[in-house]
């Protein structure tokens, strides 16, 4: 399981590293879950819906990236987002011809397909469910982008919980109801200072903030740039973070916001041009 894991990772990567300035993302999405029982009746979620990954991922796509979606099970799929929030449209404009073939007859479903169909092999999709899936898959899919230096980016959305239940501290079976539930929980070793100096140290990294108080943000942003030594921290607020995000790096802070369409358009055209200028550095 773990070596077909990483031989897929590896192929990926070896195909990209031999195609002249090939560009590799790594895009990780969606929530962690957090298991509060050895067999899990519960779990302790991060919130994230994958909408920003997702639109993410088709962005570096379309500017000719590679990109390996490390993605929480269920969370949203690039080009499917913009389907799922239509499902019923999508249904119901779906046609069934003499020949048996199923079509669909909305422009903009026909063209998402198309989209998704063009960029298909450039995309390798992951999942994950458990923070501790999570870490672990991160680490060996760092550590095989290795070998394309600069050229990986690697560009950390998903929402990863700071806290959990260690495995010797697991109740093996449901917890009972009769009594009130305490919890102790430890906290999630850092794991951006590993990406950022070890598994992915010769990498683009950018990393998320998210906050829900605004006086704190650009500092929260700050400080994880001085403590981590990562090239970007993109800042968001629960609340605005479809229409607000904030660029930080250690010399400057962008504001980036929303016209009519999504806002990962102009973020992601902002870090591409950050990625080409830290691979000329
Ligand atoms: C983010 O800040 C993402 O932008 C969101 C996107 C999760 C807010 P959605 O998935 O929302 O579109 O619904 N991701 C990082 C969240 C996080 O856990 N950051 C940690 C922190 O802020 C650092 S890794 O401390």
């Amino acid at each position: 399981m773990e070596k077909e894991f990483i031989d897929s990772i590896e192929a990926f990567v070896a195909d990209s590293v031999k195609i002249p300035d090939q560009k590799v993302a790594l895009v990780t999405s969606g929530g962690t879950c957090v298991p509060l029982e050895k067999h899990a009746v519960r779990y302790l979620e991060n919130f994230s819906t994958g909408r920003r990954g997702a639109l993410s991922v088709e962005q570096f796509l379309t500017r000719g990236y590679k990109v390996i979606f490390l993605y929480r099970d269920g969370s949203c799929f690039p080009y499917l987002t913009q389907m799922k929030n239509n499902q019923e449209k999508f249904l119901k404009n779906l046609i069934v011809g003499r020949n048996g073939r199923t079509t669909i007859d909305d422009h903009n479903f026909t063209k998402l397909i198309e989209e998704y169909k063009k960029h298909e092999s450039s995309l390798l999709a992951l999942k994950f469910m458990t923070l501790q899936e999570y870490l672990r898959k991160l680490r060996l899919v760092c550590l095989a982008l290795q070998p394309l230096h600069k050229r990986a980016a690697v560009y950390l959305a998903a929402a990863v919980s700071d806290f959990y239940v260690p495995d010797d501290k697991l109740p093996l079976h449901k917890i009972q109801s009769s009594e009130s539930l305490a919890l102790t929980l430890e906290r999630t070793p850092k794991m951006l200072g590993h990406v950022a100096q070890q598994w992915a140290f010769n990498a683009f990294v950018v990393s998320f903030k998210l906050e829900t108080d605004e006086n704190i943000l650009i500092s929260k942003c700050r400080l994880a740039l001085s403590n981590y030594g990562h090239q970007v921290v993109v800042g968001n607020l629960l609340e605005t973070r479809y229409n607000n995000v904030i660029i930080v790096t250690s010399s400057s802070v962008v504001n980036v916001n929303a016209t009519s369409e999504n806002i990962e358009i102009k973020l992601i055209s902002q870090l591409y041009l950050m990625h080409e200028q830290f691979m000329t550095s």
